[in-house]
């Protein structure tokens, strides 16, 4: 099932396959993982945007996990909500690097999902952001991507460099 969006999803990468996968467990979580696709279309970076709930689907979350690399996917972003078992059961099942975001809900601020995310068992890893920190996701994405020296990895680390440069103007200006 793919969200509903948006005029962020593969802005600049139109018809491109995606190399990064985006999931999250419901489309009420979009509106914190919008983040995560703003900054990949940022950088040209083409990827799918799906629900792939761990409880509510668990065989087609099984499957996404297994099959996403064999599609050319090369980094996952998985965002989830309260027992956010999403990014870790994925991990468990691709050989991707896998992103977790824990998406706060009403209750417990976000405290459940980051403390379901970011304490997985040795060999699981999945690399954790902040709570609705889904725009840092994105960027990690973006530098796992541009690590390498094929043609993308050098064009990605072209535009990190200016924007970690814009990142200190802006800073500098502020004081
Ligand atoms: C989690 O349950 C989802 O990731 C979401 O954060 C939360 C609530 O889902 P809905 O009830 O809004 O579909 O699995």
């Amino acid at each position: 099932m793919s969200v509903e969006n948006t005029d962020a999803e593969n802005a600049g990468a139109a018809n491109a396959t995606p190399i990064v996968g985006l999931v999250m467990g419901s489309d009420s979580d979009w509106p914190v993982m919008e983040a995560a696709a703003d900054a990949l279309a940022e950088f040209g970076i083409p990827f799918e945007a799906d629900v792939v709930s761990a409880h509510r689907m668990p065989t087609e979350m099984i499957r996404y996990g297994q099959n996403a690399h064999e599609r050319g996917i090369r980094v996952i972003i998985a965002g989830a909500g309260g027992a956010a078992h999403l990014p870790g059961m994925l991990a468990s099942v691709t050989p991707l690097p896998v992103i977790g975001v824990p998406v706060p809900l009403k209750t417990l601020d976000g405290m459940d999902s980051l403390l379901s995310i970011v304490q997985m068992p040795a060999g699981v890893p999945v690399a954790t952001v902040s709570i609705g920190g889904a725009r840092n996701a994105g960027l990690l994405a973006v530098r796992v991507l541009a690590s390498g020296t094929d043609e993308l990895a050098v064009r990605l680390r072209g535009q990190l460099l200016e924007f970690a440069q814009e990142l200190n103007n802006t800073a500098t200006e502020k004081g």
